[in-house]
């Protein structure tokens, strides 16, 4: 991600999606950036959703509202209706689920392009990294064709293993310095 200047402080409160494919390990993340816990998941039908306060490195005292959308394909066409006018996206991988690379890179594709989340910076978490193959981050930014996002997208890849919360806070110290309100932003950013 480039190092632009932060204008998103402590006490302020960020609107952030999670997305991904089902089973790539969302619940678990939310969970685990909640309690520092690992919660036992079952699949999402709809959405989970909670207020996160961040308490690591530059995102220290911001508050998060994240919201976990429902992975599985059915669901899918909400994703476009929560990520509207997101600070910010968090995209979980399994990073061992080669197969489904390819899905997972046209799903994210589809939500990065909407013209509504332009300027909202990306979080790829490379999730499940404790398993034997699991892909590593440079592989992953290449299977998600993250460059043909365009100049301007700015996005990171964070190694990440969920169950055990290693990766997460390092992902959203990474996330929430290129967040920068915008249109709506900031009248929620006040609002809070
Ligand atoms: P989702 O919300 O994206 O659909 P979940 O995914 O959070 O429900 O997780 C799906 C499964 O992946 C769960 O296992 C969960 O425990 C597991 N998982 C999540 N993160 C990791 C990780 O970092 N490493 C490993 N090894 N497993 C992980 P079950 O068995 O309940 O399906
Ligand atoms: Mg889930």
């Amino acid at each position: 991600m480039g190092n632009g200047l932060s204008t998103v402080g402590p006490f302020q409160s960020l609107h952030v999606v999670m997305l991904g494919l089902d089973s790539a390990g969302k619940t678990t993340v939310l969970y685990r950036l909640k309690f520092n816990e690992f919660v036992n998941t079952v699949p999402t039908i709809g959405f989970n959703t909670e207020r996160v306060r961040l308490n690591n490195g530059a995102a220290r005292g911001i508050s998060c509202h994240v919201w976990d959308v429902g992975g599985q394909e059915k669901l899918r066409p909400l994703w476009k209706s929560y990520s509207r006018c997101t600070d910010g996206i968090v995209y979980v991988v399994d990073s061992v689920d080669a197969e489904r690379l390819d899905e997972a890179k046209a799903e994210l594709h589809k939500v990065a392009r909407l013209a509504e989340n332009q300027g909202a910076p990306l979080l790829i978490i490379a999730n499940k990294q404790d398993l034997p193959g699991s892909l590593p981050a440079a592989d992953i930014e290449k299977r998600l064709a993250l460059r043909e996002l365009g100049p301007s997208a700015t996005y990171h890849v964070q190694p990440a293993c969920a169950i055990i919360g290693e990766g997460l806070h390092e992902g959203m110290d990474r996330l929430s310095p290129e967040i920068r309100p915008r249109e709506g932003a900031v009248a929620r950013v006040l609002s809070h």
